[in-house]
């Protein structure tokens, strides 16, 4: 985890009250992080791809379209995942090459349940309390109300371990007992933000997508990051074609593994991976 005395002289105020807010309470808030074209942007690409997705179980929800490998799906989304922001957070919490994890819009609809509590990294078996080993981020598309499913979410958690997480919540199936999920209300904050709106978390937060008791979707989309050593949650070489790779930005490229964490981690029969995306690339496996 960041520590205040990694400070570096040259980082500005800004990112240095966000990871402080990080180490401390688990989470940071950047108010107005899309501005009003970006947003409209990001509205319209998630018109055309929503309506097609369907939640598969109660952690996906089952009434909660999810539309995966979101940074392939429009230009916006690529500019949104190398935000300059975040990876101001990512230099400072992770070692170079940190990848990008998880990309997809969550759009929580009428009726749907509380999604069970749960941290996102929960699958990377080091013991807690541990340095988080991803981040993620939460943009609020539509207003995060308590009514429409804002995130919950347990501040200071990402501080516990794992017998506090064990002795609080059931990690099987997420399912709290009903004393459990009593005293889990006790301790969760919704983050309820505006259109726009981002809400930054360690990867070792408990939190959960709340229920929607409104009548209208709330709608959403997460990045999430790792240290450049952990496997991704999504395997963007399958997911996004090359073609698609080969218009991205050198930092994206990276972000989504075409890179080397030294010294050979992520080699391509013993080459660089950005060697596959050049034209005259042929694949020496037969
Ligand atoms: O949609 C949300 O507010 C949170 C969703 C979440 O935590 C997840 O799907 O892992």
């Amino acid at each position: 985890m960041y520590k205040a005395e990694q400070e570096d002289p040259q980082m500005d105020t800004e990112t240095t009250r966000r990871l402080r807010e990080l180490e401390v309470e688990g989470f940071t808030r950047i108010p107005g992080f899309l501005d009003a074209a970006t947003l409209a942007e990001v509205r319209t690409g998630l018109d055309r791809e929503l309506g097609s997705h369907k939640g598969r179980n109660n952690f996906e929800g089952e009434k909660t379209e999810r539309v995966y490998t979101l940074v392939a799906r429009g230009k916006v989304f690529e500019r949104v995942a190398e935000d300059a922001r975040i990876m101001a957070l990512l230099d400072a919490l992770f070692q170079p090459n940190y990848l990008l994890t998880a990309t997809q819009a969550i759009c929580i609809h009428p009726g749907e349940t509380p999604q069970p509590f749960h941290a996102d990294d929960s699958f990377y078996a080091i013991p807690r309390p541990r340095p988080m080993i991803s981040l993620t981020a939460i943009v609020a598309v539509d207003p995060f109300t308590a009514e429409n499913g804002a995130t919950e979410y347990i501040p200071r958690s990402h501080l516990w371990s794992d017998d506090e997480v064990q002795g609080t919540y059931l990690l099987d199936d997420g399912a709290a007992s009903d004393t459990n999920e009593k005293r889990l209300a006790a301790m969760t904050v919704r983050a309820t933000m505006a259109p726009g709106d981002c809400i930054v978390f360690a990867g070792t937060l408990i939190h959960r997508g709340g229920a929607n008791h409104s009548h209208a979707a709330r709608l959403g989309f997460t990045n999430q990051y790792c240290a450049p050593w952990a496997r991704t949650q999504e395997n963007f070489y399958l997911g996004v074609p090359p073609e698609k790779i080969r218009q991205m930005s050198p930092k994206l490229q990276s972000l989504l593994g075409y890179s080397i964490h030294p010294p050979f981690m992520g080699q391509v029969t013993a080459r660089h991976p950005l060697k596959t995306l050049e034209a005259d690339y042929v694949c020496p496996v037969a």
